[in-house]
């Protein structure tokens, strides 16, 4: 049994995604991060820079192991399951960790900053806005680009991919998907996964009114 400590943020719901693909026994432990939750010292036990998402994983051999940063998790799941992650040594599994670490470190950052200077700002603040949107056209301009020639962005369909989906939402970023049409058909290929909306369902159980749950 795996504990999948959660919200529906775009970073909670890769790893739902993830866990639903795999038909993996968890749970799901809300932590309420709009309430503050994620600084209980009990959550900080398990996750030590206090975000969400963390797991404790009950199977592994050494007794219970805790984990947090969403890369981390989805290379460690899909490492045990060997799936949606090819073998250590190949070409085809650097391509994922290559696309894998270019969520984390570059669409995560400034997605989430574009998405709290355009949603909770107490006024606009034009230097911000525009800095973080040309970042994001550049990011969207990047998937794009890999989309075209490729079906999922490390060939076939990987955490990679689970680990960007969430994160691309271009009503709240100010884009327009028509203009990325390889992004759009991955989009709407991913969205019609089962497992991908047994995530979301469940995410929307969780907290209904969670933006990153919007799949427009
Ligand atoms: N680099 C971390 C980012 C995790 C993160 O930022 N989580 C957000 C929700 S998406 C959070 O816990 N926010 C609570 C807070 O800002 O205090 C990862 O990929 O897991």
């Amino acid at each position: 049994m795996i504990d999948l400590y959660y919200w529906p943020t775009a970073n909670g719901l890769k790893i739902g995604i993830l866990l639903e693909e795999l038909g993996a026994q968890y749970q799901l432990l809300p932590v309420n991060i709009r309430q503050g939750e994620q600084k209980f010292a009990s959550f900080q036990q398990i996750s030590g820079n206090g975000r969400i998402p963390a797991i404790v994983d009950h199977r592994a051999a050494g007794g219970p192991m805790s984990l947090f940063e969403s890369g981390a998790i989805l290379n460690y799941l899909a490492d045990g399951a060997g799936r949606f992650l090819p073998p250590a040594g190949s070409v085809e599994r650097q391509r994922v960790q290559e696309w894998l670490f270019w969520q984390v470190g570059h669409v995560t950052p400034y997605l989430s900053q574009l998405q709290v200077f355009r949603e909770k700002a107490p006024e606009p603040i034009a230097f911000a806005l525009d800095l973080l949107h040309s970042e994001a056209l550049r990011l969207y301009g990047v998937l794009e680009q890999r989309l075209a020639r490729h079906p999922f962005v490390a060939g076939e369909y990987s955490i990679a991919d689970m680990a960007i989906f969430p994160w691309i939402q271009p009503m709240r970023h100010g884009i327009v998907l028509a203009e990325y049409p390889h992004i759009r058909a991955w989009r709407e290929a991913i969205k019609a996964r089962p497992a991908v909306q047994r995530a979301y369902a469940k995410g929307r159980e969780v907290a209904p009114a969670e933006r990153s749950l919007i799949l427009e």
